[in-house]
């Protein structure tokens, strides 16, 4: 006989912010069974509160005081917010560095203990897709986006080791509806995993700083979890029914860097502001 999974009890408060980016806005929806009340911010504008259940606030994120009102109040941060690409280092530094940076004063200052932050694989980007990496593999960001990533965990780092604050950092590898090209065969992350994996980052206890590769149960995956373990997160789904359509596309060259490097377009970004 199976045994149906209960529901978690519901927290009463939750932040997500990038709330009206291409993730945010699944998760508006999907997040719903985990807090009585979604407070949903981002510098952008979002569609309004559909009830009493939701908050919207416009924030940007490089205000700290209005970063230090938002976080008031809620019992868990999930951070999404920032620029989600590579831009110069200035575009980068207000959103993403200073950013987090505001996100966890804010959580000491409000008494916050968990944040769950969107890192991403270009934490990790300049290694080759031959290798096989975990969570204690030497990062090698590939991107000042990549940089500002890595910076959040090691901001996440400090302040669980100097206050206490627990934090998963999530290494998103692709997370779209559909795998778009032959690295997301490895990469992709589909939304209901995605949400699976939040779940887990919500409610395992004592996560300390985890660090976990968010990725599918894909046929040729570059990440392991083991050091992850604790948070019991068993993904769903896969690429494979993908694979006819990825590989009707043209194939890259060999040396493409799409093709080699597991950060692929991002490793040949830039230079910025030589013009
Ligand atoms: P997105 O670009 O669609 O959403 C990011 C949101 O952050 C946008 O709505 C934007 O307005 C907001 N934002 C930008 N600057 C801001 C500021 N100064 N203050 C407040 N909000 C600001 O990106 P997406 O795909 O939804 O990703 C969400 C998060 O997950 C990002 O942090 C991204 O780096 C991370 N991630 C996403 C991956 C993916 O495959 N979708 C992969 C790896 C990481
Ligand atoms: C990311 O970190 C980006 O936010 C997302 O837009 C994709 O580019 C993803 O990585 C990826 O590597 O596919």
């Amino acid at each position: 006989m199976t045994s149906a999974k209960t529901a978690p009890q519901p927290f009463n408060r939750l932040l997500l912010t990038g709330a009206a980016g291409g993730l945010g806005k699944v998760l508006r929806q999907s997040l719903r069974p985990y807090s009585k009340i979604l407070r949903l911010s981002d510098i952008s504008e979002m569609t309004p509160a559909l009830d009493e259940s939701e908050e919207v606030r416009v924030c940007d994120l490089a205000d700290k005081q209005a970063v230090d009102h938002l976080v008031e109040g809620v019992d868990a941060i999930l951070h999404f917010g920032g620029v989600s690409v590579e831009r110069s280092f200035e575009e980068i530094l207000g959103a993403n560095i200073c950013g987090v940076f505001h996100i966890y004063e804010a959580a000491r200052r409000h008494n916050v203990k968990r944040v769950i932050f969107a890192s991403s694989n270009h934490v990790i980007g300049f290694h080759k897709q031959d290798e096989r990496l975990d969570a204690h593999s030497l990062r090698r960001p590939d991107s000042y986006y990549g940089l500002s990533k890595s910076y959040g965990e090691d901001v996440a780092s400090f302040y669980f080791d100097r206050y206490g604050i627990e934090t998963v950092s999530i290494r998103i590898g692709s997370s779209f509806s559909e795998p778009q090209n032959r690295r997301m065969m490895s990469t992709w992350l589909s939304f209901g995993d995605l949400t699976q994996l939040l779940e887990c980052a919500l409610y395992a206890p004592n996560v300390g700083h985890t660090v976990v590769y968010g990725v599918s149960d894909n046929k040729n995956v570059w990440w392991d979890n083991t050091f992850a373990a604790h948070l019991n997160y068993q993904p769903k789904d896969t690429s494979e029914i993908f694979r006819a359509q990825v590989e009707a596309q043209p194939m890259p060259a060999a040396d493409d860097p799409s093709m080699v490097y597991q950060g692929g377009a991002f490793v040949a970004s830039g230079p910025f502001g030589d013009e």
